[in-house]
């Protein structure tokens, strides 16, 4: 995951009745329903965690240190999908600390490499990386009407693009992987048996239903959306040009946290 920026996080907490609505439109699903989906849990179970694991977000200050809006972000995504939360006083180790002494028994915090909610009561770790990937694969399922068996490129090789890589083949989806690093994709090739895609602007050309979990910018053109395409982007900043974007926008599905915040929390409670 990308650095995200307080500016790109400032008014989530506002926007998060319109963005459901938006993926509801979209996907015919809810953010909590995705994300239950993702986690392979029903949404029932879901809520019914919900009464019973207060949440405590941790912010934490280092290296690059605290960015505006982040915990106050999480915390709100997390309210959204229905558990009682806060944000610590404190920082760090000691917000840690008064977190549990608070009674959390789900604890969100993220550094500059890793970004984790963890089930006190369950010893269960749950990455934001994973959770992100499963999320935009489950919304893409939405958005396509099902994978199995469709050809998905995925974009990216990370972190993120390779959880993708993995959900979408337990899914049966027929999958191809582009990144810029080759050894990447080769890795996913020996793993998985994906099809390695070596040039983006004609792989473009030829897929439909797209993953793009890259950090890249401007690589998806208006001359690569079809019809049909239908975009999961989970990579930050997005990878569509102005004129793409307005062409696919209501088959393409984006944030900078929502959707993977969520899934966090469904993973969480399973
Ligand atoms: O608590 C805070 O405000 C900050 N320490 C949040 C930092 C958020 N971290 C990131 O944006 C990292 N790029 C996350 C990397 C996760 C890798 N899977």
């Amino acid at each position: 995951m990308t650095r995200l920026t307080s500016e790109s996080l400032v008014g989530i907490n506002k926007e998060l009745d319109e963005y459901n609505m938006e993926l509801l439109r979209k996907t015919g699903c809810t953010l909590r329903g995705i994300a239950s989906r993702a986690a392979g849990v029903a949404e029932t179970e879901v809520r019914d965690a919900s009464s019973s694991a207060p949440v405590a977000v941790i912010p934490i200050t280092s290296g690059e240190g605290i960015i505006g809006h982040f915990s106050q972000a999480v915390q709100s995504i997390v309210s959204y999908i229905g558990f009682a939360s806060f944000v610590t006083r404190e920082h760090d180790v000691a917000g840690l600390a008064e977190g549990i002494r608070e009674g959390a028994k789900i604890v969100f915090l993220a550094d500059d490499n890793c970004f984790v909610a963890m089930n006190l009561s369950h010893r269960l770790v749950v990455d934001n990386a994973e959770a992100t990937a499963r999320g935009y694969v489950a919304a893409l399922e939405c958005l396509a009407g099902g994978l199995y068996s469709r050809d998905v490129l995925v974009i990216g090789a990370g972190q993120v693009g390779r959880s993708a890589v993995c959900t979408l083949k337990k899914l049966g989806a027929k999958v191809a992987v582009f990144d810029i690093n080759q050894a990447k994709t080769e890795i996913l090739l020996r793993e998985y048996g994906v099809l390695k895609e070596e040039n983006l602007a004609e792989a473009l050309q030829r897929y439909a239903i797209l993953l793009d979990a890259s950090p890249a910018a401007e690589i998806i053109q208006a001359e690569h959306i079809k019809a049909n395409t239908i975009i999961a982007a989970c990579g930050i900043p997005l990878g569509l040009s102005t004129e793409a974007y307005s062409l696919v926008k209501d088959r393409l599905v984006h944030d900078p946290l929502q959707i993977g915040v969520a899934t966090m929390l469904a993973m969480a409670v399973k």
